[in-house]
């Protein structure tokens, strides 16, 4: 069964990277603004999830570089997860807005955020 989770995600991986998506172009003064508000964000995720590269996918279209935080294999984050979220679920979106920090899960819902604040 791990071997054919192992299998699945590589194929994941490589269609995702086959297909990657354009990402938006804007103008230096709108991408240092998305930036700015993108280093507010850090995204909890596994490298091979299909949710977590749902989630990476929508980014890249929203051309926005996020700290993107494996809680598979760094402990350091997947306890910061585990401890701040309150359970290890990924993908997993950290939001840093005026001193508090929100977790927010679902996929779905990242993504909508995403649109919703960058699009
Ligand atoms: N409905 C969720 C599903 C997320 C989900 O099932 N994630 C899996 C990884 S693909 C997970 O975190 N499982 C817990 C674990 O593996 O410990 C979403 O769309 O984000």
């Amino acid at each position: 069964m791990k071997v054919v989770r192992w299998i699945l995600g590589r194929i994941i991986l490589l269609l995702n990277f086959i297909f990657s998506p354009r990402g938006v172009k804007r103008s230096s003064e709108d991408q240092q603004f998305a930036d700015n508000k993108a280093s507010q964000l850090a995204l909890y995720q596994f490298d091979a999830c299909p949710f977590c590269v749902k989630v990476r996918r929508e980014l890249k279209r929203q051309s926005i570089k996020v700290d993107l935080r494996d809680a598979k294999t760094n402990p350091q984050h997947r306890s910061d997860l585990e401890n701040g979220g309150g359970r290890i679920k990924v993908p997993c979106l950290r939001i840093e807005k005026e001193g508090e920090t929100q977790w927010m899960y679902e996929s779905s819902d990242i993504v909508s955020y995403l649109q919703k604040e960058f699009a």
